[in-house]
Parts: C-alpha cells; sequence; structure tokens
C-alpha cells in the first residue's frame, strides 16, 4: 500500500493555538519511517495551504469561520488525487480538517459509486452547527456538515453527505445539548464511554466493520486525540478524563487493519505545545501504526462480513 502523508497545519477550529506544530510533530515523532517499517511506501506531499480567504475577526462567532472555509475549500479537493495514490492520512491540525477531508473522500467515493462510512473517534460528537454551537468553535462541526445538516453557508455545499446512518462514533463522553438531541434524531451509531466499560470496545467496532464490508463501502478514520485518556494523551486543548486505554486505542486500529477496509485517514486536535517531550505524539504515531498493519504477531484476517 502507499501511505500519503498530507499535513495541514490548521489552528482555526478553536481559539487555543498550537495544533498547527501538529504535522511536524507527527514527522518527528517518526510517522512516515514507522509506516516504511512496516512495508508501505510513504509519499509525505508536505503541507497544505488554506485557499485565499478574507481576515477574520477574532471576537466574531463562529469563531475563524473565514480561515475555516479557506482550508475546508483546499482540503476538500487532496482525496481527488490522493485516494487515486493510495490511503492519504491527513496530520492535523484541528478537528475543523475534517470538514474538508471527510466532504472530499466521500466526493471521491461518490464519484466511483462507493458509499461512504465514517468512524468518529472522539470524546466529543462534533455535531453542532455553526448555529448551535456556543462555543463558536468550528472543530465542534465536522460531523454536522459532512452529514449535510444545515447552517453551513459560505462553506463549499456539500454535494454527497455521508448518510448518518453509515457513521460510526466511538468514545463520547462529552455532548452539548443541542448537539446531543440532534444527534439522537439520526442513525449515527454513537457509543460512549460507559458502554464500552460495560462491553468492551470491540464489539461495537465489530458490528460497524460488518456493515461497511456488507456494502463494500470506502471507510474514513477520523482520530481525536481527545479519544484517548488525557493521562495518556495530554497534548490536545479539550481533554475529557475517562477516556480509552492505550490497549483500547490500539486495539480499535489493529481491528482496522484486520478488517482491510481504511480508505483514508485523519489524525487531529494533537497540540504539541502541551505536550510532554512528544508522547502524545508518539501514542498517536504508534496508533497510526497499528491501524495500518503492525503487530505483535501475525493471525489470520478477519472477514468482518
Ligand atoms: C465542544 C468541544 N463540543 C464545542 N468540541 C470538541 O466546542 O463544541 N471536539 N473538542 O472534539
Ligand atoms: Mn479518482
Ligand atoms: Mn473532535
Ligand atoms: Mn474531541
Amino acid at each position: 500500500q502507499t501511505c500519503i502523508l498530507i499535513g495541514a497545519p490548521m489552528d482555526c477550529g478553536k481559539r487555543r493555538a498550537g495544533c498547527l506544530m501538529g504535522p511536524d510533530a507527527y514527522r518527528t515523532a517518526g510517522l512516515g519511517k514507522a509506516l516504511g517499517d512496516l512495508g508501505h511506501e510513504v509519499l509525505d506531499i508536505g503541507n497544505l495551504s488554506p485557499a485565499p480567504h478574507d481576515a477574520d475577526d477574532p471576537d466574531a462567532h463562529p469563531y475563524a469561520r473565514n480561515a475555516c472555509i479557506g482550508w475546508t475549500q483546499s482540503l476538500i479537493l487532496a482525496p481527488q488525487w490522493a485516494m487515486d495514490q493510495g490511503v492519504p492520512i491527513f496530520m492535523g491540525g484541528d478537528h475543523a480538517l475534517s470538514l474538508g477531508s471527510v466532504a472530499g473522500v466521500a466526493a471521491h467515493a461518490a464519484q466511483n459509486g462507493r458509499p461512504q462510512f465514517v468512524l468518529w473517534l472522539d470524546a466529543h460528537a462534533d455535531f453542532h452547527t455553526p448555529e448551535t454551537t456556543t462555543s463558536g468553535n468550528l472543530h465542534g462541526t465536522p460531523l454536522a456538515y459532512v452529514t449535510g445538516q444545515p447552517g453551513f453557508d459560505g462553506f463549499p455545499p456539500v454535494t454527497t453527505p455521508v448518510p448518518t446512518g453509515n457513521v460510526c462514533v466511538i468514545g463520547l463522553r462529552s455532548v452539548d445539548g443541542p448537539e446531543r438531541n440532534a444527534l439522537q434524531a439520526t442513525r449515527v451509531a454513537r457509543h460512549d464511554m460507559r458502554e464500552i466499560d460495560e462491553s468492551g470496545i470491540a464489539r461495537p467496532l465489530q458490528n460497524f466493520l460488518s456493515r461497511v464490508a456488507e456494502a463494500d463501502g470506502a471507510l474514513h478514520v477520523s482520530l481525536d486525540v481527545d479519544f484517548l485518556d488525557p493521562a495518556v494523551a495530554p497534548a490536545v486543548g479539550t481533554t475529557v478524563p475517562g477516556g480509552a486505554t492505550v490497549r483500547e486505542a490500539h486495539l480499535v486500529c489493529e481491528m482496522l487493519h484486520d478488517s482491510g477496509l481504511v480508505t483514508s485517514m485523519d489524525l487531529v486536535e494533537l497540540n504539541p505545545f502541551l505536550d510532554e517531550r512528544g508522547r502524545t505524539a508518539q501514542l498517536m504515531v504508534d496508533l497510526c501504526a497499528s491501524a495500518m498493519g503492525r503487530r505483535v504477531f501475525d493471525r489470520p484476517t478477519r472477514a468482518y462480513a
């Protein structure tokens, strides 16, 4: 396989700065070498830039809307070439990255007549619209945008929304009122930490992977650092206690690899300014390596169908 590393040094999705250093932190932590050691071709295309956009008023609500539009316009185009070369791995950057990456991969899947599925690994649902967000932080909106919810004026129109029934969110433990109500009215599969405590993380994932396999879907994985427990992944601006353990996260990634279904991936919300000697960046690199085939022993590839 070819892994295409695409940097998106963007910080517009929220006020606290630092995620723009994410792509270089992943490079420094050895993402390219880790994937190369697994036998993959690795193509690091460097960093994207946002499309030209008007300046933002720092007090505007939502925050940095024009910058997020510029990044979305730029990111949405990347899958058009990258998906034909291999598996794009989008190195963020905050989670506003996924406004563009997911809209872009979904458009590409539609052109190829394939249904798009999305696995969202996050403490948060990211199902706000620019109208419901109270924080004004657009990193809390990408799942609403890519599933075609209204209110994203000025953003590229989502021509091929991801059906809510093709979305699975795992890791939830901080969901705001409006997004909770909106989410409950959809077919999004939502798995909170309580469910994971009670019955483990493998079951909901396996159910979802079976559905992707059955539909011969394209699968995009969006990994937010705050999916992980802050004790093991401190380098994120919106830590929520009670997150996934190192092993739960690796199991998810190992199962993703065994499924053979992953077609694209985001690594988002890493803020290296908050890290402890790169340990969060390193964990994210190791998780990405697991998703791309790193393992202790070989085991038969599961069908998930
Ligand atoms: C919160 C935080 N729900 C907001 N969202 C985050 O600002 O809308 N998503 N951190 O990952
Ligand atoms: Mn193509
Ligand atoms: Mn998120
Ligand atoms: Mn989050």
